[in-house]
């Protein structure tokens, strides 16, 4: 098997999210270094427009997406599991509170809290993507004690949960309730200056933090964006074809499709052609001068996908 690349920066939450997921199975992996705000030149060759971070590259095979980045982990290295025996699918369900509201939320504290200190181009793009077309973090502003109240609140569910003597969420195995729970404390503790005493209110949760990031990222080395496309160009994409006949959308292979986050975030789309499609996932085929034929795949849910 080609080797695990990810895209991505040191400071993405939801990178960290995948770089401890890497760890929980003990990986080895390579780590191409991506700016954090467009243009990415290298990575749009690979995605087809996709700007988010992180990005997963398995030869010509482009994961968009934490969600189909984790998915596909499990499905190529199914031990030590995600999903511990019980546990098949509540975790997916949980991750729409972590990267959803517990995500915008903590994304205001930290962004409306640091605003001015920002470069301007990173706060104005942040804005866009988690605020909409007229978003400013300025305007978040007023409303950091009410946001911190919320925050504290959902925080304070997982701090209960962790009192009841699990080592981990789901109990004395790391699992991916950990991984999405963990990125939300790691970005706050690292990024917000008030989180240590914020923090400091729930032991249990700084207790298990620690525990979290004990598991670290597994092995990793770095890799140039030019190596990584030199990676695609020379591999084919081993995604197979399928189909879905229960498909709502009726999306079948060949169908030239667009596919976009379903947010007001100003994402790009990306356009393709259908190679892979069923309940969780799809997965287009696009060609680019850069790396010839690549499998770009995003998951289905949060994604609006449209037949072009
Ligand atoms: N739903 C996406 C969200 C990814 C996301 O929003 N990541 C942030 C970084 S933590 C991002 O893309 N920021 C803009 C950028 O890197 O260009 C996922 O789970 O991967």
């Amino acid at each position: 098997m080609s080797e695990l690349i990810i895209h991505n920066y040191p400071q993405s939450p939801v990178a960290e999210k995948v770089r401890v997921a890497l760890g929980i199975k003990g990986l080895t992996w390579r780590w191409v270094e991506i700016p954090r705000v467009p243009p990415k030149p290298d990575l749009m060759p690979l995605t087809g427009g996709f700007r988010r971070t992180p990005v997963m590259q398995v030869g010509a095979d482009i994961y968009c997406d934490s969600q189909c980045i984790l998915r596909e982990l499990e499905r190529r290295f199914p031990e030590p599991s995600f999903f511990p025996p019980g546990a098949a699918g509540m975790p997916w369900a949980l991750s729409r509170w972590t990267d959803g509201e517990l995500f915008k939320l903590a994304v205001m504290l930290v962004m409306g809290s640091a605003v001015d200190q920002m470069p301007a181009e990173l706060a104005a793009d942040r804005a866009r993507l988690y605020l909409g077309p007229d978003g400013d973090f300025h305007a978040v502003t007023g409303d950091l004690p009410h946001i911190e109240a919320q925050i504290r609140a959902e925080l304070g569910w997982l701090d209960q949960r962790l009192a009841t003597g699990r080592r981990f969420i789901l109990g004395d195995q790391p699992a991916l309730p950990d991984v999405l729970a963990y990125k939300i404390v790691w970005f706050i503790r690292g990024r917000w200056p008030g989180a240590g005493d914020f923090l400091a209110e729930f032991p249990a949760l700084e207790a298990w933090e620690d525990r979290v990031k004990a598991i670290g990222h597994g092995e990793h080395t770095e890799l140039s964006s030019e190596d990584a496309l030199e990676i695609a160009r020379m591999a084919e994409p081993t995604t197979s074809a399928h189909e879905d006949p229960r498909d709502p959308q009726g999306l079948s292979r060949g169908m030239v499709v667009t596919i976009t986050p379903d947010s007001d975030s100003g994402d790009p789309l990306v356009e393709g052609v259908v190679r892979h499609v069923d309940r969780d996932t799809i997965a287009i085929d696009r060609e680019d001068p850069r790396v010839g034929l690549v499998c770009v795949h995003f998951p289905r849910v949060g994604y609006r996908v449209h037949r072009a």
